[in-house]
């Protein structure tokens, strides 16, 4: 309390002098006797005003030119053209503007800097530059808008029918990746199955689960739409990959999508860039939390014979000894799944557990 009071104190004592200067100075003034003392700051701060504008500008056109490639890799997915073209045009524009204005700001602020005698002109209005400079922005933007929101919608539109269907979930702090079994159909999951050996809650009394299957990477067939389904389990996450130009929040609570065509194999991409060790990513593109610099998963584009002959190669999970036996205890545990609300059988399990060997769902690739 006696600290607060003394802080108090201080405070106070500090406006009563600062009063008592400020009333010093404009009794100076009234009577006449004030000499404002201008010195050399004036010009040298005009003149660094000048000096901050072409380093300044220098150093950030020199930081964009090295960045480029990185900030632009190759582009490996239909709508990334699309998606290049909106962020350009969009670039450009603002570009220009903000060069414009911000050399005027370093520019008048050097020109009018003070000098003796010179009084800046006052006008209250000018019905002609407010218009000016309200009408054309408005148009500018109106039409970046209008473009950027018909590409948006065209290219989160509905997926097409025949998409490949893989379902990616954000968790602190790595990607759990599971495909629908030969079924095609993403088996239903419920957070209260989740443990150690459950990882996506797979409630298996549930036909359609028993048969999907979970990958540690991302493996996608050229030239087919690929519909990403994205959830998290905990914070918010993105989903990012740069060379498919996908961005798509991971949302707890909330299912979000995403769809897209890749165009280049991993293969093509290594070749291309010269660079027999590139890879696809996935990256969590938000901070979500002290491992969030490890959420990160390998995307394997392949050809569409070997991407069949690699799903084809999957296990379904219920033939994960580990899985199976923890799903049961959970089941028993919570009532859910077998006996449980649902009503359905665990024993779809074996009904659908052989191995999904010839897929006739992806004859069409
Ligand atoms: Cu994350």
């Amino acid at each position: 309390m006696s600290t607060l009071t003394i802080l108090l104190v201080l405070g106070l004592l500090l406006v009563v002098f600062g009063l008592l200067f400020r009333i010093q100075i404009l009794t100076a003034i009234f009577s006449g006797s004030y000499v404002r003392q201008i010195g050399t700051s004036n010009r040298v701060n005009a003149l660094l005003m000048l000096v901050f504008m072409v380093v300044g500008g220098a150093a950030f056109f020199w930081s964009f030119a090295e960045n480029f490639g990185k900030m632009n890799p190759p582009i490996a997915s239909v709508h990334g053209h699309a998606m290049e073209r909106m962020f350009w045009t969009t670039m450009i524009v603002i570009g220009i503007a903000f060069v414009i204005t911000q050399a005027l700001l370093f520019i008048y602020s050097y020109k009018y800097q003070h000098q003796d005698g010179r009084r800046a002109y006052f006008f209250s209005h000018n019905n002609k530059i407010e218009v000016i400079w309200t009408i054309i922005p408005a148009i500018v933007m109106a039409s970046l808008i209008f473009a950027g929101w018909k590409a948006w919608t065209r290219i989160t539109g509905p997926a097409p029918k025949d998409a490949i269907v893989l379902e990616v979930m954000g968790k602190q702090f790595n990607w759990l990746v599971r495909y629908p079994g030969r079924d095609m159909k993403l088996g239903v999951v419920n957070y209260r199955l989740i443990d150690a050996a459950n990882d996506f809650g797979f409630d298996l009394s549930d036909k359609a689960a028993a048969d999907d299957f979970v990958a540690s990477e991302i493996h996608v067939p050229k030239g087919h739409p690929v519909l990403i389904k994205i959830r998290s389990r905990d914070v918010l996450h993105a989903v990012y990959m740069p060379q498919f130009r996908v961005q798509m929040y991971a949302v707890p609570g909330m299912p979000t999508r995403f769809w897209f065509t890749p165009t280049t194999t991993t293969d093509e991409m290594r070749a291309k860039l010269g660079n027999p060790k590139f890879n696809y990513e996935l990256a969590c593109n938000q901070i979500c939390g002290k491992g969030h610099f490890a959420m990160k998963l390998n995307i394997v584009v392949d050809e569409p014979d070997d991407y069949v002959a690699w799903f084809a190669a999957q296990s379904p999970i219920s033939k994960n000894a580990d899985l199976m036996a923890s799903y049961k205890q959970m089941s028993q545990q919570t009532g859910l799944g077998k006996g449980g609300s649902q009503g359905a059988k665990a024993s779809a399990i074996e009904e659908t557990g052989e191995s999904p060997a010839p897929l006739a769902a992806q004859a069409s690739l």
